[in-house]
């Protein structure tokens, strides 16, 4: 979404370069513009956390969006505040343009109890499930049946208008979740945008072995919803069709299945060093760098200058620093002081833990 109301001064993009004497950038450029920004951040956090966690100080894993940032902010900046959005361990721009703050994520990945999951979690589980942000249970399609119910109940409390969306990756269309959850969708009329990421590797299994069919949209008519396919690695096209489909959502035309093509430019976590991907696939279409791709759309348009985007980069990599440097004075968390109700705690139903006593 792009309501300032919902993006914490922490978190969100600020400066930028305005349009020349005289011009006035449509509404469209400005969206881009805007959408760019939350790509540049989401990179430049995920690179931090690649180099923290090369440098030991995250344990446990760190699983990274490199390649998807065009599909996920797309999504984030066409959804509204109220709507209801379950990222996934590739969602970084999206979460950002959602709301989440950037001292969200490196709380939670440097364990401190002052983040979203008070130290218990040390990666992509958090959320704010009160602001309509939820934390992930898995990446293999748990969270439809979770968007579904809460539309549902949103239906049934008398609160239409909102929208679900729900990300997925290729493989977890294979999965039992992804069925039923689409298809309850279906018969209900859910207003569910469906955002697959077909990154062309489940970890390390290619969707050769994941589906027969000759693309994942096909699917769309056998559960009797709309499905749009857009080019992931392309900023526009993504906000396009995005925009599109949140919009057929909104206005009463049941759940949409939107399909992204695109490359995965790492490995599934930075433990992997995804060897195993075809090397013909990284020279394709399919294996350019989205954020090449948006720049030379912003250039190419005349949206942006160059100095703009290196002025963009540089305050990105400056909110990071300035954000780490607070996490890292954080204290540390003492298993004394939590009350071990598992993951379920009040705090993380409202996004803001209390600080331990
Ligand atoms: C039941 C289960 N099996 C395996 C895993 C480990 N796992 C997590 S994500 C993933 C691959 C998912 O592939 P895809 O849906 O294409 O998403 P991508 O990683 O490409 O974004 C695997 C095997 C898991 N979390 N749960
Ligand atoms: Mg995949």
């Amino acid at each position: 979404m792009d309501d300032p109301i919902q993006c914490s001064t922490e978190s969100r993009p600020s400066g930028g370069g305005a349009p020349g004497p005289g011009q006035a950038l449509s509404m469209e450029a400005d969206r881009c513009r805007s959408a760019y920004r939350w790509m540049v951040l989401a990179r430049v956090l995920d690179d931090k956390l690649a180099s923290l966690y090369r440098g030991g100080k995250i344990h446990g894993g760190v699983f990274l969006s490199r390649g998807q940032e065009a599909l996920s902010a797309a999504i984030g900046v066409a959804l509204q505040r109220g709507d209801i959005f379950a990222p996934l361990i590739r969602d970084t721009a999206g979460r950002l343009a959602f709301g989440e703050t950037v001292a969200e994520a490196l709380r939670t990945c440097l364990g401190s109890p002052l983040g979203p999951m008070r130290a218990r979690d040390g990666n992509v589980h958090r959320g704010r499930p009160r602001d309509g942000l939820l934390p992930m249970i898995s990446h293999l399609g748990a969270m439809i049946a979770v968007v579904n119910g809460m539309l549902l109940a949103r239906r049934l409390q008398g609160r239409p208008g909102s929208v679900g969306a729900a990300c997925l990756g290729d493989g977890g269309t294979s999965t039992g979740s992804f069925h039923e959850g689409i298809n309850q969708a279906a018969i209900e009329r859910l207003p569910l945008v469906l955002v697959i990421a077909d990154n062309q590797y489940a970890y390390s299994t290619p969707t050769c072995r994941q589906f027969a069919c000759q693309s994942l949209v096909d699917r769309a008519v056998g559960y009797g919803v709309q499905g749009h396919l857009a080019d992931g690695t392309d900023l526009l096209e993504c906000m396009r069709v995005l925009a599109d489909a949140v919009g057929r959502a909104r206005s009463g035309q049941g759940p949409q299945m939107v399909v992204a093509r695109l490359l995965r430019l790492c490995g599934h976590g930075e433990h992997d060093d995804a060897s195993y991907v075809d090397p013909a696939l990284k020279e394709s279409e399919l294996g350019r760098d989205c954020l090449q791709v948006a720049e030379e759309i912003l250039i190419g348009r005349g949206w942006a200058t160059t100095a703009d985007l290196a002025g963009w980069r540089h305050d990105a990599q400056a909110q990071i620093e300035a954000a780490l440097a607070e996490v890292q004075r954080d204290p540390q968390p003492d298993p004394y002081q939590e009350t071990w109700t598992a993951i379920a705690s009040e705090g993380l139903r409202d996004g803001y833990p209390a600080p331990p006593a």
